[in-house]
């Protein structure tokens, strides 16, 4: 998978995509990711990329031409297409379901905006979708852009062991179930038993049950939307 990021703060994503998982899966060639200076695609002499609102009011609007000729640039640059992603409020919530639709896609273009809005042609005829992490305002697309790579780069095949994503199929779509390590006696709060009794089928049932009560208590609203097991008829 190539991805393509494109921000006024390229420098913001280098801490973020040179440690751990994400820097393993890079150097294992599974996924590149490229970033890129909106700035260095602003025809202005001054490298400008906002300009004041039509209408008026109090702040900056993203200039389209920048956005436009990024990817245009990036394209020229290493075709095919690309699916270019807006990260925005006004975006489709990000779920794990659409991670996993998008982690079959080859090639993703993400914009990240900054200041008090984008123009509306980028939303309109640039992107080709937007994707929103959560109701809530931030100072700009970076971190939803982190979040989503994050997500997904764990989702391509050979980054995480075969048994982590079996386990997290496993409870597809519940929360966590209780999880425990040494000591057996911390401070005279115990592991539960039957994690210590070595019998594994008993203990995968366990688990299950806890993950379904603790959702069915904390989340309810995950049961309503979870993919139903499959029965003989499909
Ligand atoms: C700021 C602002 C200030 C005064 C009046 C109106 C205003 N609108 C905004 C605004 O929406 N700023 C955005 C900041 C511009 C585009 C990038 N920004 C952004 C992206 N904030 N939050 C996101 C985001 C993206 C994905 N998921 C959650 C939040």
């Amino acid at each position: 998978m190539l991805i393509e990021i494109v921000s006024v703060f390229p420098g913001l994503f280098q801490g973020v995509f040179s440690e751990s998982i994400l820097k393993r899966a890079q150097e294992k060639r599974l996924v590149e990711i490229r970033l890129h200076d909106l700035r260095a695609f602003s025809d202005d002499k001054h490298r400008k990329v906002d300009d004041a609102p039509y209408g008026g009011g109090p702040g900056m609007v993203m200039k389209p031409e920048p956005f436009f000729k990024a990817v245009r640039t990036i394209r020229k640059k290493h075709p095919p297409a690309g699916r270019v992603i807006l990260l925005s409020p006004q975006g489709k919530l990000l779920t794990q379901e659409r991670l996993k639709k998008l982690s079959k896609v080859e090639r993703l273009i993400l914009l990240c905006g900054r200041y008090e809005g984008i123009d509306e042609r980028v939303r309109m005829h640039l992107a080709d979708e937007e994707i929103s992490i959560g109701d809530y305002v931030l100072t700009g697309g970076e971190i939803p852009a982190m979040v989503l790579v994050d997500a997904l780069v764990r989702l391509l095949p050979g980054v995480l062991s075969e048994a982590s994503l079996e386990e997290e199929s496993f409870a597809r779509g519940l929360l966590e179930y209780p999880q425990y390590t040494r000591p057996k006696d911390f401070e005279g709060k115990n592991v539960p038993d039957i994690l210590l009794s070595g019998d594994h089928e008993n203990i995968r049932q366990w688990r299950y049950r806890e993950a379904f009560k603790r959702t069915l208590k904390l989340r309810p609203d995950l049961l309503q939307n979870r993919e139903k097991p499959r029965n003989s008829d499909g």
